[in-house]
């Protein structure tokens, strides 16, 4: 009887000095990329609730992501950024005997060059940024990057708000590696990128699906499973690999090295690539699945959606660029100044 109220005397304290916050999993994550109901399994599951936060690129997530900080448990970041955070000792070493689902990604997608040796991240989802048209509204055959920026089709371009992406859209227009971010190559894109961004109406990473369904746009450059969505939705929306260039982006799943929570990051990265979890997530987010496991699991029709599973040639992936990123932004603030 004694004991019994000791040992809630004891709980009591613990709950009051704040450790049970540690039961909490932190997740820092795309915008549009982790279904509630993936979430919501996972806490049912295991009884650990799941703070979400979103971001809507690679550089907002570094921005709060302070080196050793202890906010996260779980976040999100694409293959350069991946690099980029590995080079700053940010990620924790995976313990991959607590994440044995690894063994079911697709053979392609274990011990990427971004992470030699897959210390520190897991594959969430691929896809590639392409071109989506309206086939009703635009007659004109569209294949790259210098058939949309055209002035017939000013005020009628939604495009994914990523500086790094606008630029390398320009770079592989002019054939400069998407990668050489130099000064001289920023230099050489700044004459087309102050042509390009007054055409462009609408610059939304998380929903550029809207303005394409509602006709306030007919062309966009966006992320694979937005044009996907569209395509599920009306087949007059057509995807289009730039002939220009395109390239792969692979999505990830890592835990920051400060985290407070590991055992609780490492149960979430095991649920999510556990095979009928990660067909969840292909449902309701059609990119490219690096599960092999859970693709036997999509049916023929979606497996057969050319956003979500292209015939591309050769994809170029983005590597960390280091200080380049900062002259990157910056050239994009002086211009997108000067095309409001
Ligand atoms: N709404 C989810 C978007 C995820 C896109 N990740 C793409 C990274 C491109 N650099």
């Amino acid at each position: 009887m004694r004991n019994g109220l000791i040992l809630g005397l004891l709980a009591g304290l613990l709950v009051a000095s704040g450790c049970h916050k540690q039961e909490k999993l932190h997740l820092f994550a795309w915008s549009e990329y982790v279904p509630q109901e993936v979430i919501d399994g996972f806490t049912k599951e295991t009884g650990i609730p799941v703070d979400y936060e979103v971001y809507d690129s690679n550089e907002a997530m570094l921005a709060k992501l302070a080196p050793g900080s202890a906010q996260y448990d779980v976040i999100q970041p694409s293959e350069y950024a991946v690099e980029h955070l590995i080079h700053r000792e940010m990620l924790a070493p995976l313990d991959f005997s607590q994440i044995p689902n690894v063994a079911n990604l697709a053979p392609d997608m274990r011990d990427l060059p971004y992470d030699p040796g897959q210390k520190y991240s897991v594959p969430y989802m691929t896809g590639t940024v392409g071109i989506v048209v309206n086939t009703e509204t635009v007659k004109d055959p569209i294949h790259g990057f210098a058939d949309v920026f055209q002035e017939k089709y000013r005020g009628r371009i939604v495009v994914v708000d990523d500086d790094r992406e606008i630029v390398s859209w320009a770079l592989s227009t002019l054939g400069v590696p998407i990668n050489n971010m130099s000064p001289e190559n920023l230099a050489k894109a700044k004459p087309l990128l102050k042509r390009w961004l007054p055409l462009i109406k609408v610059f939304d990473s998380n929903d550029p699906k809207r303005p394409l369904l509602g006709g306030d746009v007919d062309i966009g450059i966006i992320y694979s499973g937005d044009a996907a969505m569209l395509y599920q939705q009306d087949h007059k929306f057509q995807y289009i690999l730039p002939t220009e260039g395109a390239h792969q982006f692979i999505d990830n799943l890592c835990v920051p090295a400060g985290s407070q929570n590991k055992a609780a990051a490492y149960a979430f990265i095991n649920y999510i690539l556990r095979p009928d979890v990660s067909k969840i997530i292909s449902d309701k987010f059609p990119y490219t699945n690096p599960n092999a496991a859970a693709r036997k699991l999509l049916s023929p029709e979606q497996l057969a959606n050319p956003a979500s599973y292209p015939q591309a040639g050769h994809l170029d992936v983005f590597h960390d660029i280091g200080q380049s990123a900062a002259d990157v932004a910056a050239l994009m603030t002086e211009l997108r100044g000067q095309s409001d």
